[in-house]
């Protein structure tokens, strides 16, 4: 056997232990496979065709929603600290299955094990976390004039949609489900068409931990179909998605037309900033991390780096050298530092990205060639890119703007502050970024200027579900982490009774 043969192998091994080889719809916990299109999936490492499972379609998409409608009513009516109990289960059945999630994410997307093993862990934090709100959903008694017990309850929306990307499947599945459930609504999680399987297996672990049926469905399919019928279906309650700016938009002004809000958290171009008073070693450690880990193919990557003149060269040059050490391989390795791009046609878009930037005047600073680890491989018809390091992104270059979502870097360099800040801001995105120095009033006051959901200062890409996390501008709006993530899965009613019984027939004020 060849080793080209045993990575689609080990991806097929993985599905079949996971999921007895079916890719369907996780309904009432059973999977239910479609009849439509066939959706091909494709071994991101070495190029191989994979599986394929078929698109369930409007109809199945709507048999989905209708398990839901039914897991919902029953959510609802379950004891908070009920609830609460399960989504612990819930979190400790993650936590038993982590090692099991964590190889077959990396087994079928090309996520590098390392990576896969954090965020499996964090899946299960996220339950616990969530856990302990279920049985704290509170209101308040409001003060009104007059003779009256004015009170409020948070009442679940009934059905939400969760539409998560192909970058991180069952990270964003956890984070988009767990709240919305401990918040008393059940959930339909839509993964991207391309990366299903984590999603699918993680809902059937919830289910058999004690959520009840219906409660946690997944819907898989394509966007035009399942995704656009779950999005306008009038029996949802509201809508996350997490995704591109252009696809968010469309779901958003769907979605509106159907009545139904959404939280939304797009894309990104954050700046990470570095003076030059600041710790450059742990700086350039930073600046690797931020854009390199996960193969730049997180919504929050470090993609524009601004560096102070005067320590621009050397700065560059540690980075690029950093970059140059980190290890690409096999996913499944655990050695493996940077893994390949997960689809096909983001392969294609990160390769015209870079030879756009450089069109435009960017330098690169970092090797182009793969490493021998990877030409000398069964890995060789994978979608790789080394990581890239281009100086000289200019304002005027489209890169500047410009979304990669790929292992690439735009560096350049600032004289002050108030560029620095300026150039931060001057995009429409306003998603994360970062400061490095050692001047703490500084620290402060860059970022409270730089417009953005996340900030770190001589940090860089932590985020916990404690924390809210959302965008600014284009980035997107609404939180669906930390404690303001039970306020948005909830809706708020306000109680009015009478404290007098003579309380007059017809009040004197209406609305
Ligand atoms: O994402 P899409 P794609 C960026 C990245 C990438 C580009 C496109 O630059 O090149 O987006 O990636 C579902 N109604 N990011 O095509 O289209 C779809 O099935 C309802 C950045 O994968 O945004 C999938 O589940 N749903 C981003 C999800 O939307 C629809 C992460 C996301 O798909 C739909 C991912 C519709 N009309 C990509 N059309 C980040 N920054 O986090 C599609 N979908």
């Amino acid at each position: 056997m060849n080793h080209a043969t045993s990575s689609a192998l080990t991806a097929r091994e993985a599905i079949q232990r996971a999921l007895n080889g079916e890719i369907g719809a996780f309904v009432d916990g059973r999977i239910l496979t479609g009849s439509g299109d066939v959706v091909p999936l494709t071994v991101a490492a070495t190029g191989e065709s994979m599986v394929g499972y078929c698109d369930p379609d409007v109809e199945g998409a709507r048999e989905v929603v209708e398990s839901s409608v039914r897991g919902a009513a029953l959510w609802a009516a379950t004891d908070p600290f009920e609830r609460a109990a399960i989504l612990r289960q819930v979190s400790r059945a993650i936590g038993e299955h982590a090692e099991e999630l964590a190889q077959l994410e990396s087994a079928t997307i090309g996520k590098t094990l390392r990576d896969a093993r954090v965020e499996a862990a964090k899946i299960s934090e996220m339950f616990g976390y969530y856990s302990g709100w279920a049985d704290k959903v509170m209101g308040q008694t409001i003060p009104v004039p007059g003779n009256w017990h004015t009170y409020t309850e948070r009442v679940p929306y009934g059905v939400v949609v969760a539409i998560t990307p192909w970058n991180a499947p069952m990270f964003t599945a956890g984070w988009n489900a767990a709240a919305p459930l401990a918040a008393g609504n059940a959930v339909i999680l839509k993964p991207s068409e391309f990366t299903p399987v984590s999603t699918v297996r993680l809902a059937q672990i919830a289910h058999g931990a004690g959520l009840p049926d219906g409660v946690f469905n997944v819907a898989v399919g394509l966007g035009r179909t399942v995704g656009v019928t779950l999005t306008t279906d009038p029996r949802v309650g509201k809508v996350s998605f997490i995704g591109s700016v252009a696809t968010g938009r469309r779901v958003g002004i769907a979605a509106a037309g159907a009545g139904i809000p959404t939280i939304l958290e797009l894309g990104g171009k954050s700046a990470n900033i570095v003076f030059a008073d600041a710790d450059l070693d742990r700086a350039s450690d930073g600046a690797v991390a931020a854009i390199f880990s996960a193969a730049g193919q997180s919504c929050v990557a470090g993609s524009r780096l601004l560096v102070q003149r005067g320590i621009n060269d050397e700065f560059l040059a540690l980075v690029a050298e950093k970059a140059a050490r980190l290890r690409m391989g096999d996913p499944l390795d655990p050695s493996t530092e940077v893994g390949p791009i997960i689809t096909p046609a983001q392969f294609d878009v990160v390769r015209s990205l870079i030879a756009r930037g450089i069109d435009d005047g960017a330098v690169r600073l970092t090797a182009s060639e793969l490493p021998g680890e990877i030409t000398g491989s069964h890995l060789a018809g994978g979608q790789w890119v080394r990581p890239t390091l281009l100086d000289g992104v200019t304002p005027n270059n489209r890169l500047e703007t410009t979304e990669v979502f790929g292992p690439v870097v735009g560096a350049d360099v600032f004289d002050n502050e108030e560029q620095a800040i300026a150039r931060a801001n001057g995009t429409d995105f306003g998603l994360a970024g970062a400061v490095w120095t050692e001047n703490v009033s500084r620290a402060h006051r860059v970022a409270r200027a730089v417009r953005a959901g996340t900030f770190w200062v001589n940090a860089y890409k932590n985020i916990h579900v404690a924390a809210p996390f959302g965008g600014f501008g284009d980035s997107g709006h609404g939180r669906s982490s930390g404690p303001g993530a039970i306020d948005e899965y909830t809706q708020i009613k306000a109680i009015w009774v009478p404290t007098q019984t003579a309380a007059a027939p017809f009040p004197s004020l209406t609305y």
